[in-house]
């Protein structure tokens, strides 16, 4: 590989506050509150994200306890109404996706990392960037305000599929649901304004010498999912501001009896929703592979294969996104195209699979904690890739649609997603972030207790979905059938493992939060990785490199036999 190419141009090195009269010392408000630092925009995204989901956690568990214990006072919450429960599994599943999977796997992490990994000081638009975190904090506050308005949080679920969330006479929280709609349109103008700054910083503040060959996967990912997320909201949107006006002025864009189209609200919100699976699965899969390669010491298998994987997976999940509607009285014909693209899908998904398999073939492998998490991803994915064949066949769809065996489904896509990459990414990165390590010991404990716990939440789960229980039902005891042979013991199983799995994250944050200011210091590369973050000190200065990098080769040159010099970082030359 030749000497730095300057085909892009040399960013000027970006010194610490207090050097120029115009770049003075910042204090505590301006700094952590008003920052327009990547890395603490990346925090403020991360921090909100877990604070978020404690909400989403709590949520699950109290309708959960309803699931198994009809009527039970719930600890911490007490008897749990019909109404409750709708706004509860509604809350649950939008705050998981929009204000957990996304800012964090996203935002947090694309903030923090990718100036850091592509060798420059800053996002592009730093002030943008700043507005973008306040926007998503804003969106927050009014969904978790929407929790204290008259008739309480919107219980419309998370697709919010009108006539339910539309017609006054059905809609039970006249002031919840609109807010709840507005709560996520501004978090994704939040996104939008965000992806913005991924995408156009990519592009152009490389490193000298960075080729788009050179660029870590996980900086693509990003890149990649922005775009997609760019490319889906915008019908969504304007079928947004549709519902907003039925629900608030009473047109009628969704009322069958006024000439509207309750489905074209499905389709509208699919269109979006399918692509936005990959939105939060790229990132996912771009954080196994960086921890993949550095602790099996190997070059991640097939870089360019995985990244027109990774371009042709966003391209086709635009075209599978009626499989949702395979029992909403969608054309047959329609259903047979939709099933065949869906079907599809899943090859490039295979592929990655096998990419990291590749990638672990003859590696020097380290068990240390974010590998676990790296290598259980592959295996709780692949069970909920494996099951979606099942949902993708519109003839077996039409028996499962709606049950607890979708819900199993793609709890085994998103928990491996939003939970289990994001334990990966925050354990391998917490060295780089704050210069000391967590505790390995109670990592694994952490681990192992959650990686079990899961499984026999959703087992569970499929059984009684495959033997017809249907979603959405608050009270078991109004339907006895469903309670007899062994069903409601199965749902006792999975409410009390979900109880388990939740306890369990108490010894995370207690790991993580004592690390933070007591966990052992360490240099700025303990695990021996190649990329340019960690190229920089721990935690990294305000403008990350005091000098800033050139590259001489790509991003994961490692050799197999565990040398000590079996790497070769992308700033170091031959
Ligand atoms: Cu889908």
């Amino acid at each position: 590989m030749s000497g730095p190419a300057a085909d892009t141009h040399a960013p000027d090195a970006h010194a610490p506050h207090g050097d120029h009269p115009h770049h003075p010392e910042e204090g505590f408000i301006k700094k952590y509150l008003f920052s327009t630092d990547h890395k603490i925009i990346g925090f403020q995204y991360l921090f909100t994200g877990m604070a978020m989901a404690l909400i989403g956690g709590f949520t699950v568990y109290v309708f959960r306890m309803q699931q198994a214990f009809p009527g039970l006072s719930v600890p911490g919450w007490g008897r749990v109404t019909a109404q409750d429960y709708n706004g509860l599994v509604t809350t649950h599943g939008s705050v998981m996706i929009f204000w957990v999977a996304m800012p964090v796997l996203i935002a947090a992490l694309g903030n923090y990392l990718i100036p850091l990994m592509i060798g420059c000081d800053d996002m592009v638009f730093p002030r943008l960037n700043r507005l973008s975190y306040q926007l998503f904090l804003l969106s927050a506050v009014i969904l978790i305000f929407s929790f204290f308005v008259e008739g309480g949080a919107f219980g419309g679920a998370w697709t919010s599929y009108p006539p339910l969330s539309a017609r006054a006479e059905y809609n039970l929280t006249p002031k919840g649901a609109p807010l709840w709609l507005v709560a996520v349109a501004i978090e994704f103008v939040a996104f939008l304004l965000g992806g913005i700054n991924f995408v156009t910083t990519m592009m152009n503040s490389r490193a000298p010498g960075m080729k788009m060959f050179d660029v870590p996967i996980l900086v693509w990912m990003i890149v990649i999912a922005s775009i997609l997320f760019m490319a889906s909201v915008g019908p969504l949107v304007a079928g947004a501001v549709m519902l907003l006006f039925d629900q608030t002025i009473g047109t009628g864009f969704y009322d069958p009896v006024r000439g509207g189209d309750p489905i074209l609200w499905q389709h509208l919100f699919w269109f979006f929703g399918h692509p936005e699976v990959y939105v939060v699965m790229l990132p996912a899969f771009g954080i196994v592979a960086e921890v993949m390669t550095v602790f099996s010491r190997k070059k991640l298998f097939a870089y360019k294969t995985v990244l027109y994987t990774a371009i042709g997976t966003g391209v086709l999940s635009f075209f599978v996104w009626a499989h949702h509607q395979f029992i909403a009285g969608i054309d047959p014909r329609m259903a047979n195209i939709f099933g065949v693209t869906t079907l599809l899908i899943s090859i490039p998904v295979a592929e990655m699979m096998f990419v990291y398999i590749a990638t672990l073939y003859g590696g020097s492998i380290r068990l240390a904690v974010p590998m676990l998490w790296a290598l259980a991803f592959i295996s709780e994915f692949l069970l909920g890739g494996v099951t979606g064949i099942f949902l993708g066949a519109s003839a077996s769809d039409i028996y499962f649609h709606d049950t607890y065996f979708v819900l199993a489904h793609f709890h085994y896509t998103f928990v491996p997603i939003a939970i289990v990459s994001v334990f990966a990414a925050v354990t391998y990165w917490f060295p780089k972030m704050f210069g000391r390590s967590m505790n390995e010991t109670w990592g694994k404990v952490h681990f192992w207790g959650t990686i079990v716990s899961f499984n026999f939440i959703f087992i569970p789960l499929f059984i009684t979905g495959a033997r017809g229980d249907h979603r959405r039902i608050f009270d078991y005891t109004h339907f006895p059938d469903l309670m007899k042979s062994g069903m409601q013991d199965l749902r006792i199983l999975a409410t009390l493992s979900l109880v388990v799995m939740l306890s369990f994250q108490v010894i995370f944050l207690v790991n993580y939060f004592y690390s933070m200011f007591r966990g052992p210091k360490v240099g700025p590369n303990p695990w021996r990785a190649n990329t340019l973050e960690w190229h920089a000190a721990s935690p990294p200065p305000h403008g990350n490199f005091p000098v800033l990098p050139t590259v001489y080769r790509g991003p994961y040159e490692y050799s197999v036999e565990g040398r000590e010099d079996d790497h070769w970082p992308q700033h170091l030359p031959n």
